[in-house]
């Protein structure tokens, strides 16, 4: 197995967990200086080279890929080339090396595929994607690919389209969504936090421990039952900033929360649904997120509290 990317340190830890160090491949283009070098195999790998792909995943007979490298929303605005180029020719690249070697793969997809003519409330899994952003049409380009490489290749490839993802390890990453995470930061820091997006711009959230359960549990499921192969509606919450504010006040009662809107990213987050209706994760493959915004803001705050004492 393989991983790197926004999800990709967390997700190989808890990889590690369940099937072993030394069956858990870490990849990535910089060198961590955690624990995923120390503790199993890390191969330094740029996703653009895909005879190295190929190398890593014979070398280490890798029967299951997560194809996480890629450019978030924001980002790949400041960088599109690099972005088509991470996104997408990288996703081809290994969708080869997986074919070749008969290898399962994850890709990981987002709302980010939905654009302004896409139904903004309980956005049904097949509707109008005309994405605004590069992120969204590589992703949107990306799912295309996979169901190709499904229907004319039998490639076991699955996937789900990720909402912001809130963690307390890792930070942001050059998303539209990162203002859910640095909030949580700022109000124990501070005790207050200036918004680049708009009271009332509701978008989906999932906190990463269910993230890394839907990484796990689709590629555990039996595919007989997937309708999909990319990718499914996942989601936990909709929520926009005065919300998770007013649950963080529940904590900080003196946390104040002001404005200075970015106008690229509150222009791609109105791109976006307000919520997506994930029923057919949840009937095919039983997606049922343990965090709500109640238990997630404890566990945030608490976790960050314990890191900034260290
Ligand atoms: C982003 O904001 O770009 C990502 C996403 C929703 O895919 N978090």
């Amino acid at each position: 197995m393989g991983a790197s990317g926004q999800i990709g340190s967390e997700l190989v830890l808890k990889l590690r967990s369940i099937y072993g160090n030394s069956n858990v491949i870490a990849s990535d283009i910089k060198m961590p200086k955690s624990e995923l070098s120390e503790d199993g195999i890390f191969e330094k790998h740029d996703c653009l080279d895909g005879d190295k792909t190929m190398d890593i995943v014979r070398r280490h007979k890798i029967k299951l890929i997560y194809n996480l490298p890629a450019l978030l929303s924001f980002n790949a605005e400041k960088t599109p080339q690099d972005a088509f180029n991470i996104n997408l020719i990288g996703l081809r690249n290994t969708l080869e090396v997986a074919r070749i070697e008969k290898s399962a793969m994850f890709f990981p997809s987002t709302i980010g595929v939905f654009g302004a003519s896409t139904p903004k409330v309980n956005t049904p899994q097949e509707t109008i994607t005309r994405p605004k952003t590069m992120y969204g049409v590589t992703k949107f380009a990306g799912e295309l690919l996979c169901d190709y490489y499904h229907n004319r290749f039998n490639l076991d490839i699955r996937g789900v389209r990720f909402p912001g993802i809130i963690s307390n390890k890792t930070k942001p990453g050059g998303g539209t969504t990162d203002y859910a995470i640095d909030i949580f930061y700022e109000a124990i820091k501070n005790k207050h936090f200036k918004s680049y997006i708009k009271a009332g711009t509701f978008l989906d959230m999932v906190y990463m421990p269910d993230a890394i359960k839907a990484c796990i549990d689709i590629m555990e499921a039996n595919p007989d039952k997937l309708t999909y192969r990319n990718s499914f509606n996942i989601t936990s919450m909709s929520l926009d900033v005065e919300t998770i504010a007013k649950e963080i006040k529940k904590h900080i009662a003196d946390f104040n929360l002001s404005y200075d809107i970015d106008p690229v990213r509150q222009s791609i987050a109105e791109s976006w649904p307000d919520n997506i209706d994930d029923n057919a994760a949840r009937e095919q493959w039983a997606w049922s997120p343990d965090y709500d915004l109640e238990s997630m803001t404890k566990d945030m705050l608490s976790k960050i509290e314990l890191k900034l004492c260290h």
